[in-house]
């Protein structure tokens, strides 16, 4: 059961464990909305307005209602079981500020790769980012209304991604939605997600 409120700010005696989660995704997929969605403390953000700068370089189609961005990171804490907490950390999405990856990827656990399937090529990058620096994670499809829904396989298929790897559908601002998706990494990352696949299969 995952508390919330301020006066679960301190965490509890019980908790034995505590990890750290990246979230990372491409420009505007909402990581900065999932972190804000989950947190119980309030986030840390380090949000910028979007000046005239920006037009031509941030894609904001489909993203109308988007006025700032991450410039540095987001932080925000769940604790997901009486012994267990996440320490979460958003990655600004812009590729400029990849370089910001290499510090705060440092001791995780595991990746949620959230991705906007309106603008899936912009995801391509960041997976083979994570690739590269062989980190293990997870994706979640972050639905917004107007996106076409696709069947998991296709999704996968487009993605290239490899048949260990969980895909989940999510909704950002959803807290139990997004909840749900750091669970399917935490398993994933842990081993137990394999053992539930045998089991079901077995
Ligand atoms: N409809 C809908 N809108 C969402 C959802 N998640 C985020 N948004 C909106 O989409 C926009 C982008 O969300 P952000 O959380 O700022 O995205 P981000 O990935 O942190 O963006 P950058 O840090 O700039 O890369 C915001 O205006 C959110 O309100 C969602 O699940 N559904
Ligand atoms: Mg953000």
């Amino acid at each position: 059961m995952v508390s919330v409120g301020s006066a679960d700010r301190y965490l509890p005696d019980t908790v034995q464990q505590a990890v750290k989660i990246l979230v990372v995704g491409a420009f505007g997929v909402g990581k900065t909305t999932l972190v804000g969605s989950v947190s119980e403390i309030a986030p840390l953000r380090t949000e910028e307005v979007m000046t005239e700068a920006s037009v031509g370089v941030d894609e904001l189609a489909g993203l109308e209602g988007k006025t700032t961005t991450t410039v540095a990171m987001d932080f925000g804490r769940v604790t997901l079981s009486s012994r267990l907490v996440m320490y979460l950390f958003g990655t600004p999405g812009q590729r400029r500020f990849w370089d910001l990856w290499e510090g705060l990827a440092e001791g995780a656990l595991g990746v949620l790769v959230l991705i906007d399937t309106r603008r899936l090529e912009d995801s391509f990058d960041v997976l083979e980012q994570l690739e590269i620096r062989g980190l293990p994670f997870a994706v979640a499809i972050n639905q917004f209304p107007d996106s076409e829904r696709y069947a998991e396989e296709e999704l996968r298929g487009a993605l290239d991604l490899l048949p260990e790897t969980p895909i989940v559908l999510c909704d950002a601002r959803d807290r139990v939605s997004s909840v749900d998706s750091l669970i399917t990494l935490v398993e994933h990352v842990s081993g137990l997600g394999a053992a539930r696949r045998s089991e079901a299969v077995s």
